[in-house]
């Protein structure tokens, strides 16, 4: 059987025309209803879709300019060709360039806070793709740009906008309606907390998480249907401005995902003992009447999500939480 052309096949000119310098800058999103799992890894398809809200100005700015050989920066640091960051860069950059000579540098620099121990894969493709096609003067919209960005990592493809982001799992089986969008609700006392409990690298990817998940928990046959339900009532929830709904299903949706992981054979354990504790602090700061929920993913740090009349409880009970105004104006 052949398989149906990528979206690069499709969407890009058979010949790029020679780059030129290009920035962009992408927001890193958190998901609300997780995406865990695919049904096909050639072209990046998940098995659900998914919501997240983006991280306003905490994301990846990345510049690029022609040049006489390839070469990647990382927060100014130049990255030996041999690096797995290097190679999954240009790996990226080469289903652009599909063989043609055209060297680029690359250098994207991470305004998440390091200390944050967040994933930046999102925001880098993310910014990544928009720079690229500037860099490549492909004149394509958002939508197609969410395509593109899915195939470096399936959570980038919703970076490419602020605020509420559903990503659509799509059903035609090239992966051409598979992509992200914006809903039009804007919820200025939206806030998120993020609780910094471990911030050194995570030993197993999440792409290597989500397929030993998917390959050995026998609780994942539960997980695409439920998370699609999800998906559908939090942006049901996002739409009505219903925050404790929208909470509630979020910090379930999260622990889901988790006992999936736990289930596996052998286990999965991204959340540790203070990730656990920060759980349980913030279900007792919601027996006391704050209305405050968590999320977690594919390591042990914990996001809140409340809204800005909780700041005060929220900043007592973690004061060293970096809190985030998703909706906030963003500067040029
Ligand atoms: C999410 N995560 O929806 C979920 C929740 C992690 C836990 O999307 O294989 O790095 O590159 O498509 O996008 C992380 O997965 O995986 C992720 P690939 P990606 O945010």
């Amino acid at each position: 059987m052949s398989h149906p052309k990528d979206a690069f096949a499709r969407l890009l000119p058979p010949k790029l025309p020679a780059p030129v310098e290009a920035q962009a800058h992408a927001p890193s999103n958190i998901a609300l209803s997780k995406y865990w799992g695919k049904r096909d890894h050639r072209l990046n398809l998940p098995l659900n879709s998914s919501l997240s809200i983006s991280l306003h100005q905490l994301g990846s700015h990345t510049r690029i300019s022609p040049s006489q050989q390839d070469e990647a920066r990382l927060n100014g640091t130049l990255l030996p060709p041999e690096s797995a960051f290097y190679a999954k860069i240009f790996g990226f950059v080469e289903r652009f360039r599909r063989g043609q000579n055209l060297p680029l540098s690359i250098s994207t620099t991470n305004t998440i806070p390091t200390a944050a121990g967040l994933a930046s894969s999102a925001s880098g493709f993310a910014a990544l793709t928009r720079a690229l096609t500037r860099s490549f003067a492909l004149n394509l919209p958002d939508s197609a740009l969410s395509e593109l960005a899915r195939y470096g990592s399936g959570s980038a493809c919703r970076s490419l906008w602020h605020g509420f982001v559903r990503w659509q799992r799509g059903e035609n089986p090239d992966g051409s309606d598979s992509i992200a969008m914006p809903l039009t609700t804007r919820w200025p006392e939206f806030r998120l907390a993020i609780l910094a409990i471990n911030t050194s690298a995570k030993a197993v990817s999440s792409r290597e998480g989500m397929g030993h998940t998917a390959a050995t928990s026998p609780l994942f046959a539960q997980w695409p249907a439920t998370a699609q339900a999800d998906c559908d009532a939090i942006q049901r929830a996002v739409e009505a401005k219903d925050f404790p709904r929208l909470g509630a299903l979020a910090e379930a949706n999260a622990l889901a995902m988790h006992a999936t992981m736990q289930a596996a054979r052998p286990a999965l354990t991204y959340l540790t003992p203070q990730s656990w504790q920060a759980l349980a602090d913030v279900q007792a700061l919601r027996s006391q009447g704050t209305e405050v929920y968590a999320t977690m993913d594919a390591g042990p740090n914990v996001k809140l999500l409340f809204e800005e009349a909780s700041l005060p409880e929220i900043s007592r009970a973690f004061p060293d939480a970096t809190i985030i105004a998703p909706f906030a104006p963003v500067p040029d």
